[in-house]
């Protein structure tokens, strides 16, 4: 292997190459490459083909220089880990900012500073910041390169992790660069792991900087992302540039950036129906975009995990596409039994990040066997064995694998599909019923304005606590989210034929603690029933809170659920609702003056039908 270092970094040398396009933007993109190579003074500057060629010899290099561990082939092949920094695991939420000109454009729950003081505060760290290292440049293409819905974006990365996940995660290609040539409108992203290294100064494994931020300037489409290599905060093209910016975009020009899983569901009749999720980090985007049904005769097809761009179209519809080329998913929990299909996803050309090592070259974390291996090495590089008393795996740890390895995926999945339902979920222990349907668009905006979780692992914070996370976008709208709500209702206003909004919760727990719902493919049936309302097939009954199945409508053969379950899991305590109302309306005061009025009318009528109940 070590004869092999010096010819792989030899190989990537020789390539990465500027290319050499004409065209009006050429220059701009040229001159903007400079400016931050003249600021972070790297040793090389590789243009990125998007090639095979290349993509091997930048995966060989990082074997080579021990970033990433190269699985035994014959169990995953072409699959590396890596193992990150202990302080660099997840998003980070404490330093991420939206500098737009106005603070109350960035709003109350946005961290702001004024947008020239953060470029002073941010230079002098990226001054030399690149030193003895490459500035990978890498355009690539939200949605597929040249699709009608699809943005163009560039990264400058130190970090070639970050540049072996772009690929994954982006369609990375010359021709983005082309068209960028041509004059097509780009996003400008740099990052920097902030590790500048010295003549003869050893490397280390994973290089970053304990003073870390994620900066958006949504005014001028910048972001500068610092400190960090790991997931969101290093892969700009997704929470940054695909939400953040996107959602100003969005707000600007009429369509919607959100952050939502997006599947076609297919019922036995052959119909098709094409749904939208959004539920916040770690709630069961992944796990429903790749749903295997359990009930007969209904299938699903995974068309994104993550994000889904939405636009009204001529038909009088909403049209949606996932702009990514990849999943970035949470590793624990996902097995055999949970998720059969992610699994399947995951048997080759995967780079694991924080999971644990087996001893024969493979990887594990817990829940992909009922069995746990009696020895690993965890994330840390540290021996294990069942009596650690700590997870092998990191609870953040993740796979980055393309999403047309999924066998799942759609065969048209890079084309926009019209949308006819949205859903909104979270980890809710107690109040939110297993489902309901909203009354109209504007209760379901109100729905989505209301959805708090229980805090998980994928950023930093204390688990398990209740926290506010409207639409799942609490940490990924770019602007204040007043605005954000009233840009939902407005939108409303904008297709004939609205999706129909429902509300879920798989996560409801019993007084002994258990989950009440089995959850993961058994979310079929709650699926079934919110399709056979848009059919006009299923009944609902009113409640407070909106409409609840009919419980015999509710598909449950062959499942073993036990009565006081099923009444428990659509339990609407009016009293622990008014209490959950009383919240709401402390959160909706955040917003002053700016929050929609429709939405205080809903909260009062919610109110009033809780009071009646
Ligand atoms: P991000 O990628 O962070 O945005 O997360 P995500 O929303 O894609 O969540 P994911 O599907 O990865 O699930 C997160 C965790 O929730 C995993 O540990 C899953 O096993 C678990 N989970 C997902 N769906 C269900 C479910 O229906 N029931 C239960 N009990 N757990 C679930
Ligand atoms: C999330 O936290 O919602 C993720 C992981 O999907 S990251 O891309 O790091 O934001
Ligand atoms: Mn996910």
């Amino acid at each position: 292997a070590e004869s092999l270092a010096p010819h792989a970094a030899h190989d990537l040398a020789a390539l990465g190459a500027r290319p050499a396009f004409d065209g009006p933007g050429m220059a701009a993109l040229i001159a903007w490459v400079d400016e931050i190579a003249t600021l972070t003074q790297p040793d090389r500057i590789h243009w990125v083909s998007g090639s095979e060629e290349e993509r091997t010899a930048l995966l060989d290099g990082m074997v080579a220089a021990g970033t990433l561990i190269r699985l035994d082939p014959e169990k995953r092949p072409n699959s590396f880990l890596a193992r990150s920094d202990a302080g660099d695991v997840a998003r980070l939420e404490s330093r991420t900012f939206i500098c737009s000109e106005r603070e109350e454009d960035a709003g109350p729950t946005n961290n702001w500073a004024e947008p020239a003081h953060m470029r002073e505060t941010i230079q002098p760290l990226f001054r030399g910041s690149m030193r003895g290292r490459t500035l990978f440049v890498v355009p690539f293409s939200m949605g597929k390169v040249g699709g009608p819905l699809s943005k163009l974006g560039v990264q400058i990365t130190d970090s070639p992790y970050a540049v072996a996940s772009i690929q994954i995660m982006t369609r990375v290609d010359e021709e983005v660069t082309r068209l960028i040539a041509e004059g097509a409108e780009w996003v400008r992203t740099v990052h920097s792991v902030g590790a500048p290294l010295h003549p003869d100064e050893a490397d280390v494994l994973w290089p970053c900087n304990d003073e870390k931020y994620i900066v958006h300037f949504p005014d001028s489409l910048e972001v500068w992302s610092f400190g960090s290599g790991y997931g969101g905060n290093a892969i700009l093209a997704k929470k940054c540039y695909a939400l953040r910016i996107a959602s100003v975009l969005g707000r600007d020009q009429g369509w919607m950036a959100e952050h939502m899983l997006l599947i076609r569901v297919v019922d036995p009749q052959g119909r098709e129906y094409h749904v939208a999720a959004a539920f916040p980090s770690a709630c069961g985007k992944t796990n429903l975009a790749m749903l295997r049904p359990t009930i007969p005769g209904w299938s699903v097809q995974t068309l994104g995990d993550d994000i889904t761009w939405i636009r009204p179209g001529e038909d009088g519809r909403f049209h949606a596409i996932n702009p990514e080329a990849g999943f970035f998913g949470v590793a624990p929990g996902t097995g055999v039994t949970t998720n059969i299909t992610a699994v399947e996803t995951l048997r080759e050309n995967v780079l694991f990040t924080n999971v644990a090592l087996t001893d024969d070259g493979d990887v594990w974390w817990e829940g992909l066997t009922e069995e746990t291996p009696a020895h690993l090495i965890d994330w840390q590089g540290q021996d294990w064995t069942p009596d650690s008393g700590r997870p092998a795996a990191h609870p953040n740890s993740r796979f980055t694998v393309s999403a047309a390895q999924a066998p799942s995926i759609s065969d048209d999945w890079e084309d926009a599909v019209p949308l006819d339902a949205i859903l909104f979920g979270g980890r809710r222990a107690t109040n939110v019923p297993l489902v309901v349907e909203a009354l109209d668009w504007e209760h379901g905006v109100f729905l989505g304005s209301t959805i708090s979780s229980e805090r998980t692992a994928a950023a930093e914070g204390t688990l398990g606590e209740l926290r506010r996370d409207p639409f799942a976008m609490m940490p990924f709208c770019g602007y204040n989210m007043a605005d954000y709500f009233a840009h939902w209702l407005e939108m409303g206003g904008t297709a004939a034929q609205l999706p129909r909004i429902f509300q879920v919760n798989w996560f409801r727990r019993g007084a002994d603690g258990r989950f009440l719902w089995p959850g993961f493919g058994e979310n079929s049936r709650v699926v079934d029933w919110i399709i056979r309302r848009l059919q006009g097939e299923a009944e609902a009954i009113p409640s407070p809170i909106g409409l609840l199945p009919v419980v015999d409508e509710l598909n449950l053969d062959g499942l073993d659920l036990p009565a006081a379950d099923l009444e428990e899991l659509f339990e609407v305590d009016p009293d622990s609702w008014l209490a959950e109302a009383q919240l709401t309306e402390e959160f909706y005061d955040t917003f002053g003056d700016r929050l929609p009025a429709a939405l205080r009318s809903q909260l009062a009528a919610l109110r009033g039908r809780l009071q009646n109940a």
